[in-house]
This record gives C-alpha cells, structure tokens and sequence, in this order.
C-alpha cells in the first residue's frame, strides 16, 4: 500500500475529508463500507435538494482550485460552461493520466477510494448537467482500472449512476477509458483528441474546453484531486472548508503532499495548504536518510523548479511557493541529494521531456533534444565553451508562451533553476580546448 503503517497520521472527517475512509491495511473501500462511512450522502444532498447553479456557487465560494499542477479556480471553469440547456449534450472529463515525475496522489485516491471519485464526479456532473462522463486513466495504472471499474459497476448495482440516479431524475453515464501511456495526454486538449481516437496533440487554447471540447462539445475537464475535494465541500459547507487551510495560506482545503527521494520515510499526506515546506521535510518525510545531506529540492513534479534546503521555509501553496520563484505543481516534492550531478540528473530529465513531446511546435520538437544533446555533451566533459548559453537559450525560447501548451516551459523550469543554483556544475562539463561552434548551427539544428 502507498499508506504504508510508516505514513499513517491521524486522520479525521473534519480535517482529512479525502483520506479519512483510507484503510489502514492500504485495500480498497468499497461501496458498502464507504456508505458505512457517510458516503454518496453529499450527492444525495446535491441531486434532491440543490440547484445545479447551487452546487456552482458553493464550489466557487470554496475557492477550490484545479489539483493537477496550474491551480485554475475549479469554480470558474465550471461557470464557464454555456448556459444555455438547449446545448444539452456536454461531457465531464476527469483528468487521470497521472504521468508526472515523482507524482502518485490520484493512483493512491483511485486505488483505494474509487466511490470518492465516482462521487466527486456525479455531483460535478449534476452542476455541469453533463449527462456522461469519462475517466481518461492513464494505461500503467491497472490496479486503479480494476478498482474504478468495480465501483462503477457497484454503483450501477445500486442505481448511484445510470438513469434517475436516487429518485432525482438526474441521469449520468460514467466510462473508464484507459490511455496508452503518454505523458502528453494529461494536457487537457491532447487528453480530448486522444479520447475521440485522434493523436495526441494538444489544440491551441481558446477556444478553451468548456466552449469547444470532446466531439465538439462543452466539456469540463478537472483532475482526480480536485474531483475528490468535491463531496466535502458539498456535505459539509463551504465556511468549514476554507477554515481547513492554515490562515497564512491564499489557497483553501487540503492537499495531497508528499516527499520521495532518499529521505528517511518517503510518502503521501492530507495535509493542509500553508504548512512549510521544512514541515514537510522534516517532520513527515522525516529528513534525509542518514549519510545523505539535502542539496535541492522540486515541490511538485518534474516540471517545478528547483530550490535549495534553504527555501524550506517556503509556504506549501499557490502564492507561498511562487515568493521563490517557482510554483507549487502537484505537491508532490522530490529531495535532490548530495551524491546526485545536476548535470545528470537534468539529462535524464529532459531526455524523459523530449520523449514525451508531441511534435508538434518547433521550439519543442527541437529545443528538447538539443538541450539532450548539450547535456550528454557536458556530462561527458566535451561540452563547448558555449553550451551554456546554448542551454539560457532553450530555456528562452521554450518558456511561457511560445508553444501550443505548458510542455515546453514545463521542461525548461527545472533546467533553468538547475542552471541558476548550480551553474558551476555544467561550467565543470565544459571542454577548454574545444574550439567555439559558429552560433548558427544552433538555429539551424
Ligand atoms: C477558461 C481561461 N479556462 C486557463 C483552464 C484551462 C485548464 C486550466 C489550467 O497545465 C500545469 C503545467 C504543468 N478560460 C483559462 C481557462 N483555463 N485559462 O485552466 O490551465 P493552464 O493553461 O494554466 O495549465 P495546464 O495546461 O492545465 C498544467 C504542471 O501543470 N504540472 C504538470 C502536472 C502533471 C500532472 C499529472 O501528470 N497528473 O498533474 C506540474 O506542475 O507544468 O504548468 O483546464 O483550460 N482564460
């Protein structure tokens, strides 16, 4: 179980409301026993006694914001969907092609708690009035396939999906459609041409999904987190969520945090949004593991930048960790040690990112393996005197912007903060006696 006895922490309905059901023994909870836990209660409560234009505001006063790494107001994406009930034919995506580097918060919640998810989304579904929806899993995760579909058929059984769901007349169709393992399916338009049986290009935004998405349809796409926080915040009232987040904090609820790398007890925790980044360390990842000393550290996925033991003190959420210079991504921290070369460790990354790209805008098709290419260069020693501006420019020319989707500046956040904090590291690569490249081979590669 990813809840190994080691991570167990006191958990509770008012402080822990996505992991309170978890069982200690890591099985899943299944319909039975998560009724038993107070569960569907909230959809009960959302289908026979709620407007959907009800459930849309309480979630936007919630301030609940996306928990798939660019925090969008969830609220807001739900308000954006076309009124007009004429358009009745609109689609709920949940986003569950959980790809990124060193994150596993939504395989831990599908695995072991499917029915929070399949509620999360039915109530989700009623405030869109979208009448089907989709699971896009990604492909490696079988055990979550096995679980999610068992619950769904569960909740079939019990008339918690399908027609007139619980006496309200509130009809929702719910599929688990699995990936084929690319990284670039998480992107919520790749994730729509991949569900209509397209390649896997993201689309140029706007038209954002809620106008133009699957089949050409409205459609809302959220992540499995964010879905999960759902039923919470309907049950037990948008004044009780926001009090769940430290005080300090911007952002409000809870989230899913965690630590991997060689600390002492790697792991996933609720925890509540504004809690430092030393905490987290510290005092639930336990520290490094003895003969290691932390060097960097990324707060949430291959695609944050780094920071050093000293910016522990940042706030884990949105605006905290955005005061040193990156962002907070999906929470899920990872410890760079002593013994580990950036150099190294930015060539496997980008390799991973250059991998994953789809193709399509040239900065990214073409940036990322070079970056590859000067980084093999300088971990080998044979890099040009010039590689490191070579690297600046990529860095550049892959940033905010510039491409179709977040991908490419993705990739180039830990480059460039690998750079800015290490620089002496890839200068060590550097070939002294290497004559200069003619700077136009790198446009012209
Ligand atoms: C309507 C507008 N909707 C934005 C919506 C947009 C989307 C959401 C966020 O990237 C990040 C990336 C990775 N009208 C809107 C609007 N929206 N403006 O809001 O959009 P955006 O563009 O800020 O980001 P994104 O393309 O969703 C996601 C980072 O996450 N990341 C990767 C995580 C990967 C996983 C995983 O594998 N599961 O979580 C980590 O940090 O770098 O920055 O729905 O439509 N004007």
């Amino acid at each position: 179980s990813s809840f190994g006895p080691a991570n167990r922490i006191e958990r509770s309905e008012e402080t822990h409301p996505l992991t309170w059901r978890l069982r200690d023994d890591g099985q899943p909870v299944w319909l039975e026993e998560y009724q038993q836990k107070n569960g569907y209660a909230a959809a009960r409560k959302a289908l026979r006694e709620m407007a959907a234009a009800d459930i849309v505001n309480t979630v936007k006063d919630s301030g609940l914001k996306g928990r798939g790494g660019a925090g969008f107001p969830t609220g807001v994406k739900w308000s954006l969907m076309p009124a007009d009930e004429s358009l009745n034919i609109r689609y709920l995506l949940c986003n569950a092609d959980e790809m990124e580097p060193n994150t596993w918060k939504d395989r831990l919640l599908m695995e072991q708690l499917p029915h929070l998810l399949i509620e999360g989304m039915l109530i989700s579904a009623r405030a869109l009035k979208a009448y089907r929806g989709y699971i896009f899993l990604r492909g490696e995760y079988v055990d979550a396939a096995r679980h999610l579909k068992r619950a769904v058929a569960e909740a079939e059984a019990a008339g918690l999906l399908g027609r007139n769901i619980m006496g309200s007349g509130f009809d929702f169709e719910l599929f688990v459609h699995t990936g084929a393992g690319r990284y670039i399916c998480g992107e919520e338009t790749a994730l729509i041409n991949s569900l209509e049986g397209r390649r896997a290009n993201p689309r140029a935004k706007p038209p954002f999904p809620a106008a133009v998405g699957v089949w050409g349809k409205p459609t809302c796409v959220n992540n499995v987190e964010t879905l999960c926080n759902v039923p919470a915040i309907v049950g037990n009232g948008v004044e009780w969520y926001t009090s769940l987040a430290r005080p300090e904090s911007g952002d409000h609820g809870t989230k899913m945090m965690g630590f991997s790398g060689k600390v002492k007890n790697p792991g996933i925790w609720e925890l509540p949004f504004g809690i430092s980044a030393r905490e987290l360390f510290e005092d639930y990842a336990g520290g490094m593991r003895d003969g290691y000393t932390l060097k960097c550290w990324q707060p949430g996925g291959a695609g944050t930048g780094f920071l050093l033991p000293e910016h522990l003190d940042a706030l884990m959420y949105s605006g905290g960790v955005a005061e040193y210079g990156t962002r907070m991504g999906t929470g899920l921290a990872l410890a760079v040690d002593n013994t580990v070369n950036m150099v190294s460790l930015l060539r496997n990354m980008e390799e991973f990112f250059a991998r994953e790209s789809c193709g399509w805008c040239t900065p990214c098709r073409d940036g990322l393996p070079w970056s590859v290419k000067t980084l093999r260069a300088l971990e080998r020693g044979e890099g040009r005197p010039e590689d490191l501006e070579v690297l600046a420019r990529i860095v550049d020319f892959l940033g905010p912007g510039k491409t179709f989707c977040a991908h490419a500046p993705g990739a180039v956040e830990p480059l460039g903060s690998a750079i800015k904090y290490f620089r002496q590291e890839f200068e060590a690569g550097v070939d002294r006696s290497a004559r200069t490249r003619p700077t136009t081979e790198f446009v012209k590669a």
